[in-house]
């Protein structure tokens, strides 16, 4: 074979992907086939990354939104010689294999997020230019551009009708991310068919508005086209770019290029016959030429370019070897030596403190420590930094003029937010944090999900938790988010009643390696007297708070946040009555549940029939905790716009109601219980 074209590069990926999905009968073959030929300029002339260190950190990053065609992706790893087998790619889609349905962060060597939620992968692409702005911005020095490279992400359409492609590419306009290039397949064929019936846009108008540096319009089948338009946006440094570029889905074969067709199914034995004598590619299934893998190879050039970014970094931790070891610090994640004493200190400050303030406040006093020491918090809120308190003394605001900043504006965007923290999360060196009202998490419920299931350090701060924010009323009282988050797995979530509780939650955010969301009250939340001792225990998410009797209580009381000091009066009035209840604070059940069985049996014994949860929120969760003779105080119902005590007290959420049903389950297990003696009595 004489020296490799760019077709027959680009013909490699699309015969890959081509076969691939037909061997597992399933995967979407038509977007490779429109998007090699970008691809194999991009990724032979362009990208910067080592296919032996996919780690690299100065590496480009690679995002693939329209992850539905993730046999591109696959291909371009295999051939450039990342450790992904042509055995590897023959097991597409199937169980543990490296090649999954679509891509997923920690299964392919080289995929940098998981994508396949159309639009996601794009805010990752911007959390991932902050990202990157930022930390040049902090550790590069004259002569020393460590951090110092592209983000590239190929969208599709269905990307681009998707709302949070607004969110994110309004943002990534204002901020002047000049790093990011996305280039959109506009093929005009999205599942249901030609996309000009539900999707008219003038996308580069559209992007003009949005200040971005457009390239309108190329050939994406014309590679110098292509070529052309990278150089270009390479240029425009304040901006980023994108290059629209017309393309064939399904481009190379006979009957099905331009047509849905190609879009998810495989093609079948025969049509791929066709493409195979219309391509004039007459290799068998899987088998590639090796000039065409010798001019894919990327390894060499890939190496070298590591080698010369590791010398300069050598030279780099010479001359300033402790910023050098805090950049270290940061990309791998490890908190700084004296986190451990700051936090512990922030607990016995709140603790001898004592104030009674609402939890978003105590967060804020929170983030003023945490965020002084840990540089690597950055974060804000979608247009509601006074009421979620997400702002911290001395902080500065992130901009394209002081990209330093570490305060986000993300403006009333919580998708896209959310989306754009995954990103930061993922490009590493940063924690980063939102805040909204928890009511509006369901915006961005999709992308809590994809942190949840790339296990993300990713902090969602939701204030305003319950019909406790009063005279908003019921659009913006949350009632089934608690539970709802509840259900994700690999989530974590705290509900702190008091400033103690609080910072922990922080703490144990912080540190956790997985998307924590932390929940706050807008209301002032009475102080909760404890023991030094009980402190150590909050950290296991559930404890117990007052123990009114000796021996076995009576009853057990189960409360989150602002729930707790009912619980506490409640129980109060009942020792009055000498019922003697326990109370059991439960900031974050997902960390109790992981507690021990000896643990939680001693807090909730199982001989202790009535239990009785109290929480503002649809009550469904709770019923695993209290047992079949225990009962519930919830809300199943919306809530109301007054005064936040009038709404308490309209939904049932009252000291009075806790006592009485509280009186009335003890006597049902009682009465039960009695039952069961008198039965067993008789037989
Ligand atoms: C949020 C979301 N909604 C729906 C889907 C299902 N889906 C996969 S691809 C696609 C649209 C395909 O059109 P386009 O984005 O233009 O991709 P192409 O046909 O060019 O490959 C849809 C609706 C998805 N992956 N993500």
């Amino acid at each position: 074979m004489p020296v490799p074209t760019r077709r027959n590069r680009a013909d490699a990926i699309r015969f890959l992907s081509i076969d691939a999905v037909q061997k597992a009968n399933s995967g979407h073959p038509g977007m490779p086939m429109g998007m090699a030929d970008i691809a194999e300029v991009l990724w032979q002339d362009f990208l910067k990354h080592n296919p032996s260190n996919p780690h690299w950190l100065n590496r480009d990053r690679f995002i693939l939104s329209n992850g539905h065609g993730c046999m591109l992706q696959y291909a371009l790893l295999h051939l450039t010689g990342y450790a992904l087998s042509i055995d590897d790619i023959k097991q597409f889609r199937q169980l543990h294999s490296k090649t999954p349905g679509h891509p997923e962060l920690g299964d392919t060597p080289g995929v940098e997020t998981t994508t396949g939620p159309l639009g996601q992968g794009f805010a990752n692409a911007v959390g991932m230019a902050i990202a990157e702005k930022h930390l040049a911005a902090i550790f590069n020095r004259p002569h020393f551009s460590i951090i110092d490279h592209f983000i590239y992400c190929f969208v599709s359409d269905g990307d681009l009708m998707e709302g949070i492609s607004h969110e994110v590419s309004s943002l990534a306009g204002t901020l002047g991310l000049g790093k990011l290039v996305v280039f959109y397949d506009d093929n005009g064929i999205s599942i249901d068919g030609k996309v000009e019936g539900w999707f008219r846009d003038n996308t580069a108008l559209r992007f003009e508005s949005y200040g971005w540096h457009v390239v309108p319009s190329i050939d994406g089948h014309n590679s110098e086209a292509v070529y052309q338009a990278i150089l270009a946006a390479h240029a425009a440094t304040e901006q980023p770019s994108i290059i629209c570029c017309k393309t064939t889905i399904g481009w190379g074969s006979p009957h099905l290029a331009g047509t849905a067709g190609t879009h998810g199914a495989a093609l079948g034995d025969t049509e791929i016959d066709a493409v195979r004598a219309h391509l004039q590619w007459p290799q068998a299934p899987f088998i590639i030429p090796q000039e065409i893998y010798t001019s894919w190879d990327a390894r060499g050039k890939g190496q070298a370019l590591e080698k010369t970014w590791q010398i300069l970094f050598i030279r780099y931790q010479q001359q300033y070897p402790d910023l050098a070891k805090e950049l270290l610090r940061r990309i791998e994640g490890r908190l700084p030596n004296h986190w451990q004493s700051a936090s512990a200190l922030l607990l016995q400050t709140m603790y001898e403190k004592k104030q009674s303030v609402a939890t978003r406040k105590a967060s804020q006093q929170c983030l003023d420590v945490y965020a002084h020491h840990l540089p690597e918090i950055m974060g804000g809120s979608a247009d509601l930094t006074e009421s979620n308190c997400t702002n911290w003394q001395g902080m500065k605001v992130f901009s394209r003029e002081l990209p330093e900043g570490r305060y986000l504006h993300y403006g009333v965007r919580e998708f896209g937010m959310s989306g754009i923290m995954n990103g930061m999360a993922l490009y590493k060196g940063i924690i980063p944090f939102g805040g909204t009202f928890l009511t509006f998490s369901d915006y961005a419920r999709n992308a809590i999900r994809l942190a949840s299931i790339m296990r993300q350090r990713v902090i969602f701060v939701y204030t305003h938790d319950s019909i406790g924010l009063g005279e908003d009323g019921p659009t913006h009282q949350p009632v089934e988010q608690l539970p709802g988050l509840r259900m994700m797995p690999g989530l974590s979530i705290w509900r702190p009643c008091d400033t103690v509780e609080t910072a922990v939650a922080w703490c144990k955010a912080i540190e956790r390696q997985g998307p924590t969301c932390l929940l706050f009250s807008r209301q002032n939340l009475p102080y909760q007297e404890r023991h030094q001792q009980q402190l150590s225990l909050i950290q296991r998410g559930g404890y117990t708070l007052l123990d009114c009797a000796e021996g076995q209580p009576d009853a057990i009381l189960i409360a989150t946040g602002s729930e707790v000091s009912l619980a506490i009066e409640a129980a109060k009035q009942l020792k009055s009555l000498e019922i003697y209840v326990r109370v059991v604070s439960m900031p974050s059940t997902d960390v109790f549940l992981m507690q021990d069985r000896d643990y939680r049996e001693d807090v909730l014994p199982d001989a202790v029939l009535a239990k009785i949860a109290i929480e503002a929120a649809a009550s469904n969760y709770w019923y695993r905790f209290i047992g079949s003779h225990g009962a519930m105080i919830g809300l199943d119902r919306f809530g109301a716009s007054a005064p936040a005590k009038d709404v308490y007290q309209d939904c049932g959420l009252t000291v009075t109601r806790i006592i009485d049903v509280t009186k009335e389950t003890i006597y049902a297990a009682a009465t039960m219980k009695h039952h069961l003696h008198a039965q067993c009595a008789s037989e």
